[in-house]
């Protein structure tokens, strides 16, 4: 009888650590951020949307075809010790980020119409990194010229 109740008090400690535990996971839980990959957007022709996110280490961005427009979602710069990424076209892409730092990317088939994003991570540790490789980008681009530098104008 009385070994029932011990077992039951430790039983419902037990729980009462497990509910903590969960409660302080779910204070930091990763999210999930939809970027849609778009033929035409109040911002011009041939955009991610949106252009700009800021996330934090653990939450996974989820590309996502809004038409067979023949979108892809491939990284052109990470911070140092990121994964690179690399989507087929039209087809959803996951991408969870692991480092602090921009990432820049675009749309292989529409790169060079400036079909590019921004993403930062916590720090943006690789700025000014990230801003040369924009711009070197941005001169190649035959429209939406000025798309990386609006997107990186709101890294904070
Ligand atoms: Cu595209």
């Amino acid at each position: 009888m009385n070994g029932t109740k011990i077992a039951a008090g430790e039983l419902g400690r037990r729980l009462c650590i497990a509910l903590v535990a969960v409660a302080a996971f779910q204070s930091a839980k990763a999210d999930e951020i939809r970027i849609k990959m778009l033929d035409t957007t109040a911002s011009g022709p041939l955009a991610f949307e949106p252009g700009f996110v800021k996330a934090k280490v653990g939450d996974t961005i989820i590309f996502e075809p809004m038409t067979k427009g023949g979108h892809s979602s491939v990284s052109l710069l990470v911070p140092a010790g990121a994964h690179a990424w690399s989507g087929a076209a039209d087809k959803e892409m996951r991408v969870t980020l692991d480092t602090d730092g921009i990432y820049l990317y675009a749309c292989v088939a529409h790169k060079m119409m400036g079909m590019v994003g921004v993403i930062q991570v916590g720090k943006p540790v690789n700025l000014e990194e990230a801003n040369r490789a924009a711009s070197m980008e941005s001169a190649k681009f035959v429209m939406n010229k000025d798309r990386f530098e609006k997107e990186l104008a709101q890294v904070k």
